[in-house]
């Protein structure tokens, strides 16, 4: 059976749930032939990367993927690239702002994805579900989180494949209805249906 570890990010800044978890908790333990392993990370430059080391290491999974939530964004957005940067106006859960800096001193400028983005997107369009492709994670914790999961399928597990999916905001976490926002269990849907493809 396949194992899949599923990040999905704790609340930040000024938004008191983080729809990236909250939509990950509807998500099955298994589906089809694939054991799903749920866990939570940090908003941190500094602890982010190591604790989720430390779930890969513990779980040894053939795929991880994380989650994040990108207020703004109107799909749920197959991320196809990480680069090696930390620049955010924002701080992070620890108060930290960074700008400018690299995430790792000779580390190459980015890395894409493995996942099967075409498929998953191809699938996608299939059920009519409101997924697209991005070609920017931000500068921000998700980033970061992309990059450390592919630098470590490329040096440490070179037979797990990873990536990165943002998700909107869900209705509930919007008072402006003018603002973005999808259905909760819509996102979760993408999400199992993501799986599905791998
Ligand atoms: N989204 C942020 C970090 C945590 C999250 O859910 C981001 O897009 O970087």
């Amino acid at each position: 059976m396949k194992k899949v570890l599923i990040t999905a990010f704790e609340p930040f800044l000024d938004v008191a749930t983080n729809s990236s978890y909250e939509a990950l908790k509807a998500v099955p333990e298994l589906i089809d032939d694939k054991q799903v392993i749920k866990e939570g990370l940090p908003v941190s430059y500094r602890r982010t990367p190591e604790e989720l080391k430390q779930l890969i290491e513990k779980h040894r999974p053939d795929v991880v993927i994380s989650l994040g939530q990108a207020a703004g964004r109107t799909k749920v957005n197959l991320e196809r690239v990480a680069v090696n940067l930390m620049d955010a106006n924002a701080a992070d859960n620890d108060g930290l702002v960074l700008h400018d800096a690299v995430i790792a001193q000779d580390g190459p400028v980015g890395y894409f994805t493995k996942l099967p983005v075409r498929k998953m997107y191809d699938h996608a369009q299939e059920l009519d579900l409101p997924i697209d492709f991005s070609l920017s994670a931000g500068g921000y914790i998700c980033n970061l989180t992309m990059y450390t999961i592919l630098a470590l399928c490329e040096t440490e597990y070179p037979d797990m494949i990873g990536g990165f999916i943002h998700v909107p905001l869900y209705d509930g976490q919007v008072e402006d209805t003018s603002k973005p926002s999808l259905p909760l269990n819509v996102i979760t849907q993408c999400i199992m249906e993501m799986i599905r493809c791998l």
